[in-house]
């Protein structure tokens, strides 16, 4: 005569069991956090390039072609210009030969344009003519 008593063992078990896996549970791990702060970023062209920051300098309406950060800039086929503005005064970055829309920027806006094309890009700023700028587009080398 044996009587079962193997259920309410079991029973007793897995709550005894639930109770020590418990903490378990509870590590935490608290993840680095990697805080970089770097300049705007300009965006990202197409085919993934880097694009280029050109800032427009304060008082840039009497530094002529001093008023772009860089300038003349080459560049490689494909990559994206983003100007901004960090002067306190609105410009329109024009393109000489209209190959882009006039990009009109109101202190600290940017304005951007991915260079698909090789050549020579001269632009000026359509409120202040005597800012001129140049960008020379060439293509990436592939090293053959
Ligand atoms: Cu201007």
């Amino acid at each position: 005569m044996k009587k079962l008593i193997g259920v309410g063992i079991s029973v007793f078990c897995l709550t005894l069991a639930g109770t020590f896996l418990y903490p378990l549970g509870c590590s935490e791990t608290q993840p680095v956090q990697k805080s970089v702060q770097a300049n705007p970023a300009p965006p990202t062209g197409e085919a993934g390039q880097a694009g280029f920051l050109i800032q427009i300098s304060a008082g840039a309406q009497d530094l002529g072609a001093a008023a772009f950060g860089q300038n003349p800039l080459t560049i490689t086929q494909g990559t994206a210009v983003t100007w901004e503005n960090t002067d306190t005064v609105e410009h329109i970055i024009t393109s000489d030969n209209a190959v882009w829309n006039p990009l009109t920027m109101m202190p600290g806006e940017i304005g951007t344009f991915t260079f698909s094309d090789l050549g020579n890009f001269p632009y000026h700023c359509s409120l202040h003519p005597s800012m001129t700028g140049t960008i020379q587009v060439v293509a990436p080398s592939d090293g053959t």
